[in-house]
């Protein structure tokens, strides 16, 4: 079945009018079939003033961001695309909140609309529990602008695959998977998002009063007391995950007993199904 065939699936200005119940965050929508990139077309909403909150969603990327360069691909009507403009005026060190808020109402969102276990791998990846292996099934792109220390302005992106078939599931670095894929049949993309955008309303409003997200992500972070190998920029450092600070650096404990904090990067499992000596990426 595809998805577009779904009634109740099918993306509308009118349809997300009437699924959207928040308060601010999404209330002003910009639906479009097709676009570039969310990201790229919000940036340039927002520089001709648009409102604080406000959603670009569409059906189909011609050019998905990743993080460094990388492109995000996901078949047309198939998954949840999306971006939303915060003006945080927040401490910039607080930036990765953003991120972290906006992976914990993913998880809590996919579970409660799927029943399906999710979870997230430093610093920006969704994860689906599929047996004995974690697998990507989403990803969050935060760009933001910073100003004499505050945080001016966030454009999040993410993007879930909702209901990709097995068979075009894009390549990842690592197992990639969608809803559809684990559970064996197609989900309804409006009411997720409608539990997606409620929940990260009430995680932004909460980090806005200074409540920091970083005990409730280190919970959800699968990469916890794992072993793990992390590329940054400028090395590859092995080690153990011991969780994440306040400001969402990954602490790793290296061989040496030292722990470093590390603000960007990837990481892959070394033990495990995921693990490389497993023949797998992650
Ligand atoms: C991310 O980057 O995971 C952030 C992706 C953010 C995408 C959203 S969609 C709406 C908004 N508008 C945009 O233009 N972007 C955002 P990164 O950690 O760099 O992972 C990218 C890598 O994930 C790619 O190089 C592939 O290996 C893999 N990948 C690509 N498409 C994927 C998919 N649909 N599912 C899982 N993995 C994918």
């Amino acid at each position: 079945m595809q998805a577009k065939d779904l009634p109740q699936d099918t993306l509308s200005a009118e349809a997300l009018q009437e699924a959207i119940d928040t308060r601010w965050l999404g209330s002003v929508q910009h639906y479009f079939p097709e676009v570039d990139s969310t990201n790229a077309l919000l940036a340039d909403m927002a520089e001709r003033g648009a409102e604080t909150g406000s959603l670009v969603i569409t059906d189909y990327q011609r050019r998905g961001k990743g993080r460094l360069g990388r492109r995000w691909e996901a078949p047309a009507g198939s998954s949840l695309l999306l971006s939303l403009l915060f003006r945080p005026q927040w401490p910039a060190r607080r930036t990765m909140w953003l991120t972290m808020i906006a992976g914990l109402a993913a998880v809590d969102a996919i579970e409660a609309h799927s029943g399906l276990q999710a979870g997230l791998k430093w610093p920006n990846d969704v994860m689906l529990s599929a047996g004995s292996e974690w697998r990507k099934t989403g990803g969050i792109l935060l760009e933001s602008s910073v100003q004499e220390g505050m945080l001016q302005q966030a454009i999040l992106g993410m993007g879930l695959n909702v209901n990709i078939p097995s068979q075009l599931l894009p390549q990842g670095a690592g197992p990639v998977t969608s809803l559809l894929a684990e559970l064996g049949r197609p989900v309804s993309r409006l009411p997720l998002l409608a539990l997606l955008l409620e929940r990260l309303e009430g995680l932004y409003e909460e980090a806005a009063g200074g409540k920091s997200p970083q005990p409730a992500w280190n919970e959800r972070l699968i990469t916890r007391g794992r072993a793990v190998q992390v590329t940054t920029a400028t090395e590859t450092l092995r080690g153990v995950a011991t969780g994440a600070d306040e400001w969402g650096r990954l602490l790793l404990r290296d061989d040496a007993g030292k722990v470093h904090a590390i603000s960007a990067g990837d990481v892959t499992l070394r033990e495990g199904p995921n693990s490389p000596e497993h023949g797998q990426d992650g």
